[in-house]
C-alpha cells in the first residue's frame, strides 16, 4: 500500500455537477444506475496538462454492468476497468455519463458504502464509502448536485429517504408490491455526505421554527419499539438549532432534517446532508436503560452532527487532509454547546480528561500525527483524537487570542468568503485573521499555523519569584515540542498562557506587567512564543502562588515547579474552576507516583495528613457544586499515571493509585457515607445538571467505600444495584460488584443479563463492566462472553464494549505474560477479515507498547509482527500495525 501526500494534491481535472442515481433495492442484490454531468475543470487546464485528462474514477468491489456516454453504449474497449478506477479516454468537455453497477450490501459486512443494519438498508460514504456504491469523483472537492431515486419492495422497505427534499413517490408501474420515492437535494455537496436509507422504521415528529420563519420538520427514525427513546435526541435537536442561531447566527436550510438510528455502525453518527445516520446509542435513552453520561453523550452528538450542516457540509474539506477543518471546529461547536446547556466547568474538565488519556497518548506513540496530517496510507485510519480533540482545542486558542467578538467575526468571515466551497485550514486561518485587521504572514499566525502542522504536544515548564523589596514577582516560562515520527527537530509554538496570580488572602491580584500604566484584568492571557520567557508583575507586595493555564488554555503539558503547599491552596483558592480540580490532580498524581517509586524498593509511602485533610474539604465543600465535587475526588487514571513516566510500572501504579483509594476510604469513611446518604435521589428522574451532578457525588462516594469492600459498603452497593430506578445507579453498583469478591457477583451478572437480554445497548454495558473487572480471571471471561449470544463480532457497539473495554483494562490488558496483548492480536486478525475499520481500532491500543517494560516490549511486539505478517491483512491494520513497529 502506498501513502497519499498533502503535497501532491491537485485539483480535479473533472467537475460532475449533477447527479441522478436510481437504486433499485433487490434481496439478491442492489442495481446502480447513475447519471452523471461532468465537465472539464476549468481551473485545471493546459496549464496543468489536464487538456486531454482523462476521466478517472473511483470504485470498489463494485460489478460494472454498463457504460453510456451521450447514450452511447461503451463497449469493453472503449474503457479502462481495474478493481480501483474506470476510465473513460477522449471525452468531450461536456458529457454525459451513465454507469450501471451491481453491489451486494447484505454481505458487506465492513459498514462502508451500502449495507443492512438488522434487515434495513442504510450507507456510510465518509470518507471514501460512495465508490463501493457506484463509479464517481470520490473526493469532497467534487460537489454536484444530487436527485435520489430508491425503489424497494414496499411490504419490507416501506421507509424510503436520502438527502434533500421528498419530490416524488409511487408504486412500481411494472412490478407489484414495489414502491419508490425520489428525493431532491438542492445544495451541492461532496459524495461522502450523501446517504440512502430504505427498511421497516418508525419515526417521531417535532418541528422547528428558525428564526427567519423557516418551518422545519424534524423526524427520527428508529426500529419499531423504540420510538419512545426518541425524546432526549429530539430535544438536544431543537436546542442545538437554537444554540446555533443564538451564537453562531447560523439557521438550518432545508424544509426537513431527518435521523436514522441504526444498529451497526462504525462511527458515533455520521452527518449526511439533511439525513443524518446515527449509532442506536447516540440516539436511544429512557432513565431505565441510559446513564446519565449516555444522556450527555447523545445531546453532544446530536449537537455535532447538526453542526456539521454549515462546518463540514455548506463549507468542506477540499482533501482529506483538511479533516480537522471540519471536525475540530465542530467538536469545539458541541463543545461549547455542552458547557453552555450543563456546567461549564465540569464539562471542559471532562473533556480535558479525555483529551489527555487519548489525544496525548497518540500524541507520544509511533501514530503521532500533525491536526493536518502530512501524509496518510488509509484516511479511516485519520479520524483520530488528534484531528478531533486536538483540532478542537486549536479552535479554542483561536478564541483565546482574538476574543469571543474576534472570533465571531472570524467564523461571519469564513462563511462569507466560503459558503458552498471546498476549502483549507490556511483559508480557514486567513480568514480569522483578516476578520481582526490582521494577516496570516505576521509573526504571531505564521507560527501559530504550526499547530496545524507540528505533532507532539508541548511541554511547558518554568519556575516564578517573588521579589518582596521590589513588590514584584518574575515568571519564567518554557517551551519544547518533542520529537515525533517523521519530525525530528520543532520549533516553538504559539501557547496563550491563561494566568492568575493568587494573592495570600485567596483573592486574584489585579495583573500589571512591568512597564504598564495600570493595573489589568486578574487572569491575563500570556502568548508564549519563544524557547524561554520571563514576564514581571508589578504591584505584588506579597509572595503570591501563580494558577496557570486557566481553563486549560492550551493543549500542553506544564511541569511548573509548585510545592504541595501551593497546590493545596490553589485547591482551596483557585477562582478557575479547572485549576482547582488540576491542584488535586497534580497532587494526587504526586503522592501515587512517590509511592509508585518506594513500591519499587519495596517500601510504601503514607499519605500527608494534609491531602486527606484537603480531600476532606472537597467533600465538605460538594454541595456547591457536587458533579464538579465527582470529578475532584476521581483519582488520575491509570493512564494518564503511565503518561507521567518513561516507563510505565504497570502493576506499580495499580497497587498505589489502589492503596491510595483505600488509605481515603478509610480515613474518611463517614464523609463518604454521610456524601452517599445526602445525595440519594429517590424522587422523580431528571437530568438536570444538579439531579446528574448528586448521582455522580454519590455513586463517587459508594466507589469510595467499596475500596475497603467490607460488609457495610457490600451491603449498601448490593442494595443499590437491587433498588436502583436509574440505570446510572444500576450500572455504578454492577460495575463495583463486578470488580469486587462479592458472593453476589455471578448472581447479580446473571440477573442484569436476564433483565436486558433483549436490549442491545444495555447489555453493551454489561459487557464491558466485565471486560473492565479488576477480578484475576478477566481475560479468561471475556473470552467466554465472545461466545454470549448477546455477542456478536460483525456488530461494531459489541466489539468496542468487550474488546475495547479490555484494552482499557491497564492491568488485565497489560498482563505481564502478555496473554492481554496475544488475545487482542487474535480478535484484530478476526475482525480484520470482517471490518478492516473496527479491526484497526482495535489494534492501536497494541501499538503504543514502547512505554512499558522489556518483557511486556517483547510480547507486544511478538503479537504485532503476528499481525503484520498475515497475508490479506487490510491496508487499515496494515498502516497502524507497520507503523507501531517502525
Ligand atoms: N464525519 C464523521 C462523523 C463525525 O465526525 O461527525
Ligand atoms: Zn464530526
Amino acid at each position: 500500500p502506498h501513502a497519499i501526500h498533502l503535497r501532491d494534491y491537485a485539483p480535479p481535472a473533472w467537475l460532475i455537477d449533477t447527479v441522478d442515481l436510481h437504486v433499485d433495492l433487490r434481496e439478491e442484490a442492489a442495481i446502480i444506475r447513475s447519471t452523471l454531468a461532468v465537465r472539464r475543470n476549468p481551473a485545471s487546464g493546459p496549464a496543468s496538462g489536464n487538456a486531454a485528462a482523462a476521466l478517472e474514477l473511483d470504485g470498489q468491489e463494485l460489478e460494472l454492468l454498463a457504460v453510456r456516454v451521450d447514450n452511447r453504449l461503451l463497449g469493453p474497449d472503449d474503457y479502462t476497468l481495474t478493481p480501483e478506477r474506470l476510465t473513460l479516454a477522449g471525452l468531450a468537455d461536456h458529457a454525459t455519463v451513465e454507469i450501471t453497477t451491481r453491489t451486494r450490501p447484505q454481505d458487506n459486512t465492513a459498514l462502508e458504502g451500502l449495507y443492512k443494519s438488522s434487515g434495513n438498508y442504510c450507507t456510510q460514504c465518509e470518507a471514501e464509502g460512495f465508490r463501493k456504491i457506484t463509479y464517481f469523483l470520490d473526493r469532497p472537492d467534487v460537489m454536484a448536485r444530487y436527485t435520489t431515486t430508491i425503489e424497494a419492495e414496499r411490504a419490507r422497505y416501506p421507509v424510503l429517504l436520502s438527502n434533500g427534499n421528498l419530490t416524488a413517490s409511487g408504486d412500481s408501474a411494472t412490478e407489484a408490491g414495489r414502491h419508490w420515492a425520489r428525493w431532491e437535494d438542492p445544495w451541492p455537496k461532496p459524495c461522502y455526505l450523501f446517504a440512502l436509507v430504505a427498511g421497516t422504521l418508525v419515526h417521531i415528529e417535532d418541528r422547528f421554527t428558525t428564526r427567519s420563519g423557516r418551518d422545519v420538520a424534524l423526524r427520527i427514525y428508529v426500529e419499531p419499539g423504540n420510538e419512545a427513546k426518541c425524546g432526549h435526541a429530539m430535544e438536544s435537536l431543537k436546542k442545538s438549532m437554537k444554540w446555533d442561531e443564538d451564537v453562531y447566527g447560523l439557521e438550518y436550510d432545508l424544509d426537513i432534517f431527518n435521523i436514522v438510528a441504526v444498529s451497526d455502525f462504525n462511527m458515533g453518527a455520521m452527518e449526511n446532508k439533511s439525513l443524518n445516520v446515527f449509532n442506536t446509542k447516540y440516539i436511544l435513552a429512557q432513565p431505565d436503560t441510559a446513564t446519565d453520561t449516555d444522556f450527555l453523550g447523545i445531546e453532544t452528538v446530536v449537537a455535532h452532527e447538526y453542526f456539521h450542516n454549515w462546518t463540514g457540509n455548506r463549507v468542506t474539506c477540499r482533501d482529506w487532509f483538511q479533516l480537522s477543518l471540519k471536525e475540530g471546529l465542530t467538536v469545539f461547536r458541541d463543545q461549547e454547546f455542552s458547557a453552555d446547556m450543563n456546567s461549564a466547568p465540569v464539562k471542559r474538565i471532562q473533556d480535558v480528561q479525555r483529551l489527555r488519556q487519548v489525544q496525548f497518548n497518540e500524541d507520544a506513540g509511533p501514530t503521532a500525527h500533525s491536526v493536518r496530517p502530512e501524509s496518510y496510507i488509509e484516511i479511516s485510519n485519520f479520524y483520530t483524537p488528534t484531528v478531533y480533540e486536538k483540532g478542537a482545542e486549536v479552535l479554542r486558542m483561536y478564541r483565546t487570542l482574538l476574543g469571543h467578538a474576534g472570533y465571531r467575526k472570524g467564523i461571519d468571515l469564513y462563511f462569507a468568503r466560503h459558503d458552498g466551497q471546498a476549502v483549507t485550514t490556511d483559508d480557514f486561518l486567513a480568514a480569522m485573521v483578516e476578520a481582526n485587521g490582521q494577516k496570516p504572514t505576521d509573526p504571531l499566525w505564521a507560527q501559530f499555523q504550526r499547530w496545524y502542522s507540528q505533532a507532539g504536544t508541548p511541554v511547558v515548564s518554568g519556575e516564578g519569584r517573588h521579589d518582596a523589596a521590589a513588590g514584584t514577582y518574575t515568571l519564567t516560562l518554557r517551551q519544547t515540542v518533542p520529537a515525533t515520527p517523521g519530525q525530528p527537530d520543532k520549533l516553538p509554538q504559539v501557547i496563550p498562557v491563561a494566568l492568575g496570580l493568587v494573592g495570600p488572602d485567596g483573592k486574584d491580584v489585579p495583573l500589571t506587567l512591568a512597564g504598564e500604566g495600570h493595573a489589568g484584568d486578574t487572569t491575563r492571557i500570556i502568548p508564549l512564543t519563544e524557547a524561554e520567557q520571563s514576564y514581571t508583575f508589578t504591584g505584588v507586595p506579597q509572595a503570591p502562588v501563580p494558577s496557570l493555564l486557566r481553563g486549560f488554555s492550551a493543549p500542553v503539558r506544564l511541569d511548573f515547579k509548585q510545592d504541595d503547599a501551593a497546590l493545596t491552596f490553589l485547591m482551596a483558592h483557585d477562582s478557575d474552576a479547572f485549576n482547582r480540580w488540576e491542584a488535586g490532580q497534580t497532587l494526587a498524581t504526586r503522592l501515587i507516583l512517590a509511592d509508585v517509586d518506594a513500591r519499587a524498593k519495596g517500601a510504601e509511602t503514607a499519605v500527608p495528613r494534609a491531602y486527606i485533610d484537603a480531600t476532606a474539604q472537597t467533600l465538605a465543600r460538594a454541595g456547591e457544586d457536587r458533579a464538579f465535587a465527582a470529578l475532584a475526588l476521581a483519582l488520575p487514571t491509570e493512564g494518564y499515571l503511565g503518561q507521567q513516566r518513561a516507563t510505565v510500572d504497570v502493576d506499580g501504579i495499580h497497587a498505589a493509585r489502589l492503596a491510595l483509594r483505600r488509605t481515603l476510604a478509610r480515613e474518611l469513611n463517614g464523609a463518604f457515607r454521610k456524601a452517599y446518604d445526602g445525595n440519594r435521589t429517590d424522587g422523580a428522574f431528571t437530568i438536570t445538571p444538579d439531579a446528574m451532578g448528586r448521582r455522580a457525588l454519590k455513586n463517587a462516594a459508594l466507589a469510595y467505600l467499596m475500596a475497603l469492600d467490607d460488609a457495610p459498603a457490600r451491603a449498601l452497593c448490593l442494595a443499590q444495584y437491587q433498588g436502583a430506578t436509574t440505570m446510572t445507579d444500576a450500572i455504578a453498583a454492577l460495575a463495583l460488584i463486578a470488580d469486587s469478591a462479592m458472593d453476589e457477583r455471578a448472581a447479580c451478572l446473571a440477573d442484569f443479563a436476564d433483565r436486558w437480554k433483549h436490549e442491545a445497548l444495555v447489555m453493551d454495558k454489561w459487557f464491558a463492566v466485565q471486560a473492565l473487572s479488576d477480578r484475576p480471571d478477566t481475560l479468561d471471561r471475556v473470552r467466554g462472553l465472545m461466545d454470549h449470544p448477546s455477542f456478536s463480532i460483525r456488530n461494531p457497539n459489541k466489539v468496542y464494549a468487550l474488546v475495547g473495554s479490555f484494552a482499557a483494562n491497564p492491568s488485565k490488558f497489560h498482563a505481564a505474560d502478555g496473554s492481554g496483548y496475544a488475545f487482542l492480536a487474535d480478535t484484530v486478525l478476526t475482525l480484520d477479515k470482517l471490518n478492516p475499520q473496527v479491526a484497526s481500532r482495535m489494534v492501536k491500543p497494541l501499538a503504543r507498547w514502547r512505554p512499558y517494560d522489556s518483557g511486556r516490549q517483547e510480547h507486544a511486539k511478538a503479537a504485532l509482527e503476528r499481525i503484520v505478517g498475515t497475508t490479506g491483512l487490510s491496508r487499515d491494520v496494515h498502516e497502524i500495525a507497520s507503523k507501531s513497529l517502525v
